[in-house]
């Protein structure tokens, strides 16, 4: 999913617990109070749709299936608690956080994708991830069945949490990657400046040179 939004993009989740400020949630009540046209502190299903299709590039079934998730009450209605961890999976998204997300939220996101409460997580409800978190389809197929170690084709929260602790493995690599990418290239930025210095101290002293054989 891709999020667009100039209010969300101010906003960052903590580093360590992966939360909103208490200021930052502040804002978001009145954004949601705004959004609230009714006053019944609630978003029907029409106006969490409108959100999410403003913010987001997801399909309709996805939003109404996203909603669905959400509605961890079921009244039907999107109440600010719910409308909030919206928002965060929003902004993990926005900010490339996603897989910290998930590890740190494990046990929320696997009561999300849960939509049946059955307490496990079937190839289906585990797809919801891959529109979320943009995660490959293909690739979500085979992670499933790599964490399904009982063979019951659904994963407990402990298979579940096993996944989400991988994707943090995953997070921590690219990330080293990307820092091992980053000193490499200062590296090679400074070589390039040491050797230009060079080079214009030995033209400065062949100038100098010339200038006294010219004298
Ligand atoms: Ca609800
Ligand atoms: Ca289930
Ligand atoms: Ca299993």
């Amino acid at each position: 999913m891709r999020v667009r939004s100039k209010l969300l993009s101010l906003m960052h989740l903590d580093n360590t617990y992966c939360l909103l400020t208490v200021r930052h949630v502040k804002i978001l009540q009145s954004y949601f109070n705004l959004l609230d046209i009714h006053g019944d502190k609630s978003l029907n299903d029409v106006q969490a749709y409108c959100f999410m299709r403003l913010l987001t590039d997801l399909t309709k079934d996805e939003i109404y299936q996203t909603f669905d998730m959400l509605d961890v009450d079921g009244s039907g209605e999107m109440e600010f608690s719910e409308f909030f961890i919206l928002v965060c999976v929003l902004i993990a998204v926005q900010d490339h956080v996603e897989k910290q997300f998930i590890y740190r939220h494990c046990r929320t996101i696997f009561g999300l994708i849960d939509i049946d409460g059955s307490n496990s997580i079937t190839p289906d409800e585990f797809r919801a991830l891959t529109y979320l978190f943009d995660f490959k389809k293909r690739a979500m197929h085979e992670i499933f069945y790599e964490f399904d170690i009982s063979g019951d084709q659904e994963l407990d929260y402990r298979e579940f949490r096993l996944f989400a602790m991988a994707c943090i493995d995953k997070q921590q690599e690219l990330e080293k990657k990307m820092l091992e990418k980053a000193e490499e290239m200062r590296e090679k930025a400074l070589e390039k400046e040491t050797k230009k210095q060079e080079l214009n101290e030995r033209y400065e002293k062949v100038g100098i040179i010339a200038y006294c054989i010219i004298l």
